[in-house]
């Protein structure tokens, strides 16, 4: 797997991330939506800032407040679907021991690739120079 390759799949899988709110529209811009980690809006994204996001996004999801995501948080009526196509996100990305449910430790603390291999420098901040990287990699698919 070349760099570019591996960085596009480790920013899908922060873009699944944005994209389990309920809430978010289907077809937004990644790039969009990447910028939606970024808080402070200071052109970089620390990794604190996907922790809130994430934070955010399980707390949308867990809406009976168990502190797991389960098909006991689908919501009736017209947002049941919306809640559906989320928590199969959630699922496919977060759900390390396949129980077909979603742990707050399981969310927080899934690995996030993008990070990993975007973050050249280790020192736990996507800097705009590193995002840069990864921004053309995403232009260049
Ligand atoms: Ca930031
Ligand atoms: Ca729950
Ligand atoms: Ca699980």
């Amino acid at each position: 797997m070349n760099v570019k390759v591996s960085i596009r799949a480790g920013l899908a899988a922060l873009l699944m991330v944005a994209c389990a709110s309920p809430a978010a529209a289907q077809n937004r811009d990644p790039l969009e939506m990447l910028a939606e980690a970024d808080a402070n809006n200071d052109g970089a994204i620390a990794w604190s800032e996907v922790v809130a996001l994430r934070t955010q996004n399980f707390n949308r999801l867990d809406r009976n407040s168990d502190g797991v995501i389960s098909a006991s948080d689908r919501p009736r009526g017209p947002f049941g679907a919306r809640f559906d196509e989320a928590f199969a996100g959630v699922q496919r990305q977060f759900d390390a021991n396949s129980d077909r449910r979603v742990t707050r430790a399981e969310m927080i603390g899934a690995p996030a690739p993008v990070f990993t291999q975007g973050d050249t420098n280790s020192d736990g901040v996507l800097s705009a120079a590193e995002l840069s990287v990864v921004r053309d990699a995403v232009a260049a698919r």
